[in-house]
């Protein structure tokens, strides 16, 4: 990387927030351009605080993805929105992300919590190959109405439209400061949470209803062979027996297939064949229980 100008090189943090599903870790990983985070179809995927770091020539942004903000039914979902919330303060930008549709009630939500916080926030509006040119105008009215943004940027976060202008005008925000991170840093996720949360994402993916939301993923063994595969052992935690066999599926066959398709994410990751075991195992209601929680690292 080029460093332009030392003197007035600039640097700071934006945390992306909105309620679920809107795209915000889609969003990071383009501007990254390597997936840091999982996505999934399903709301509630990002569970903690994921952070990635962009460097330019000129300014260095410390991205913070968050978890969806909604209302919570468990001890995981309040903790997953004390972590957005969290994200909220000692940041130079706030992105404040939505669908392009009229403001619902979990977008109206975040925007009372905003009107709290003491940093300059963007409105992004996401998934803009969903709808036509002019259907976003109405759309940018109504959310314009209800809370004084600084800007208004409309992107594709998987197409990666919109997303130069989004940094430039995140740049303009940003004090002139050191650069905090190696510039060939992107993240600082562990490999080993980054493993683990490559099989959540298989599992959430391939499983439907109450499955996805239950299910926790902890890498108990990790070894480094010789010969350069790495062997790996996961437990998925699931609350209740029943959950156990579906998981499992006829003669094993749906965990055979979330295992490859976790392992084939995870040799990408690791840049080396690896081995995959798997456990399911039961950890009764464990989203509610905070000693559990904790264990599990989402506290
Ligand atoms: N059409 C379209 N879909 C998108 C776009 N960005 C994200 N998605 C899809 O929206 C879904 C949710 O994406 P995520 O990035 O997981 O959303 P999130 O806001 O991080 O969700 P939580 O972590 O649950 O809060 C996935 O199916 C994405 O593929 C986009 O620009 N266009
Ligand atoms: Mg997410």
């Amino acid at each position: 990387m080029n460093i332009e100008n030392i003197k007035d090189f600039r640097s700071g943090y934006v945390s992306i927030i909105g309620r679920p599903n809107v795209g915000k870790s889609t969003l990071l990983n383009t501007i990254l351009g390597e997936k840091i985070a999982i996505v999934t179809a399903k709301p509630q995927t990002t569970r903690n605080r994921i952070m990635g770091i962009k460097t330019l020539p000129h300014a260095q942004i410390i991205f913070i993805d968050t978890p969806g903000i909604h209302k919570p039914r468990h001890k995981l979902g309040e903790t997953m929105v004390r972590t957005a919330m969290n994200a909220l303060s000692e940041v130079d930008a706030i992105l404040f992300m939505v669908e392009p549709c009229k403001p619902l009630k979990g977008d109206i939500a975040v925007m009372d919590i905003l009107k709290k916080a003491h940093s300059p926030v963007f409105l992004i509006i996401n998934k803009i190959d969903t709808v036509r040119k002019q259907e976003l105008l109405p759309v940018i009215d109504k959310f314009k109405g209800l809370y004084p943004f600084k800007e208004i940027i409309p992107v594709s976060a998987i197409k990666g439209d919109g997303i130069d202008i989004l940094l430039e005008k995140v740049c303009d925000y940003l004090p002139v400061g050191p650069i905090y991170y190696p510039d060939d840093l992107i993240t600082d996720q562990l490999e080993r949470f980054m493993v683990s949360e490559i099989l959540r994402e298989k599992v959430m993916d391939m499983t439907e209803e109450e499955i996805p939301h239950s299910v926790a993923v902890e890498v108990e063994r990790w070894e480094e062979r010789e010969d350069g595969l790495i062997s790996i052992s996961c437990n998925i935690y699931i609350e209740r027996e029943g959950q156990k066999a579906i998981i499992i599926g006829k003669s094993g066959k749906l965990l055979k297939d979330i295992g490859s398709a976790a392992r084939i994410d995870m040799e990408k990751l690791l840049n080396t064949k690896v081995f995959l075991e798997i456990w399911v195992k039961v950890k009764k209601h464990w989203r509610n229980d905070m000693r559990l929680l904790k264990e599990l690292g989402y506290s």
